[in-house]
């Protein structure tokens, strides 16, 4: 089987697994998980933050952060695609009671000057912009990554109209390996990030928030709110720093074969897809004469597994799992697909 439906299908290897046997665990909510403090402690220094904090999912993080951030009938402002906004089962609206607007943009990203238009003007009759999110890479634009100009351009603005600005950075590890500079100098642009361990670093569990220390003491009391307060987690949290330690070099390789698979898509007839557009290891792409759901039925038979992004367009995503043979085994697939 060859799974591109998502990095999140990633499994844990023996060595991680090994890892996670030998990890020391204590009771996590009293502060007593020695493998949970080492991870909390990695990720702050790595993200370039004062510290962090480990949840179960990247939900989690974004929603406790949103938390944090607003009070009930408060506005976030997102781009029009954002997975907070898209894919978190109204969680800003259900958790936080925050409204989302939405600012249009080029696949995930938008502009300073689209961000600024969307700020209400301090008046009774509206509710109060207090944040803007950003997600990087940018899941539902093909794995877009953004610019730091732009990063920079956005934070100015957010903060001199007195935002906040967080970072959905489920895939940070991804950006940083494409443009290959320190995952710092992304989060740099950013009051709060989320980060993911469960996506490309291929860990089983897990998540962590990172921030001022402020910050971040008051979302610890929103993770025991939401009921993330977890137990002896350093199990879990063992496969996640093994994961930032041994995982992050090799994205590179997912983006080489995402470009490969993208590569060979666009020869085949019929597929829509402009490989330049891949930056990382998501691939979206669209076909003539053949519906999403026929195609995936028709690559579920053969062995090879991808999802609908909507009802016109596919979603690969390229993983740990899955090898350049088995890139062009599913590129065979495809052709066998759309010739049938
Ligand atoms: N994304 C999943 C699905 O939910 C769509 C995927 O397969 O890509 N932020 C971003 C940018 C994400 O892509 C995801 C998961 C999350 C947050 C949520 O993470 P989890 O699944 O851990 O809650």
């Amino acid at each position: 089987m060859i799974d591109l439906r998502s990095d999140t299908v990633t499994l844990p290897t023996p060595e991680m697994r090994e890892a996670m046997y030998q990890a020391f665990v204590g009771d996590d909510v009293f502060g007593d998980d020695p493998t949970i403090n080492n991870l909390e402690e990695r990720v702050a220094e790595i993200l370039g933050k004062e510290a962090a904090v480990y949840m179960p999912s990247g939900t989690m993080t974004n929603q406790v952060a949103i938390r944090t951030h607003t009070e009930p009938g408060d506005e976030i402002l997102l781009e029009q695609s954002a997975h907070v906004y898209f894919n978190e089962a109204g969680a800003t609206a259900a958790l936080s009671g925050a409204i989302c607007r939405l600012i249009p943009g080029d696949r995930g990203v938008f502009g300073a000057e689209d961000m600024e238009a969307a700020i209400r003007p301090v008046n009774d009759h509206y509710p109060r912009t207090k944040l803007v999110c950003v997600e990087n890479t940018a899941n539902r634009g093909g794995g877009k990554v953004w610019p730091l100009e732009k990063l920079a351009e956005v934070k100015k603005t957010a903060h001199e109209n007195g935002l906040k600005i967080h970072l959905d950075g489920a895939r940070i590890w991804n950006a940083a390996a494409a443009m290959n500079i320190p995952e710092s100098e992304i989060a740099k642009h950013f009051d709060s990030v989320s980060v993911c361990f469960s996506k490309g670093l291929g860990a089983p569990v897990g998540s962590a928030l990172a921030g001022s220390s402020d910050f971040i003491m008051e979302a610890r009391r929103f993770r025991k709110q939401f009921g993330g307060g977890m137990r002896q987690a350093g199990i879990i949290a063992a496969g996640a720093l093994y994961a930032l330690e041994n995982n992050r070099e090799r994205l590179t390789v997912d983006h080489d074969n995402a470009k490969i698979f993208a590569k060979g898509l666009a020869e085949i007839n019929g597929i829509e897809i402009n490989p330049d557009d891949v930056e990382t290891n998501i691939i979206n792409f669209r076909m003539q004469g053949m519906t999403t759901d026929e195609l995936i039925e028709n690559l579920n038979k053969q062995g090879t597994h991808v999802l609908p992004k909507d009802s016109i367009t596919i979603r690969a995503v390229t993983n740990l799992m899955v090898s350049e043979s088995q890139i062009n085994i599913a590129l065979d697939h495809v052709r066998n697909a759309m010739n049938s």
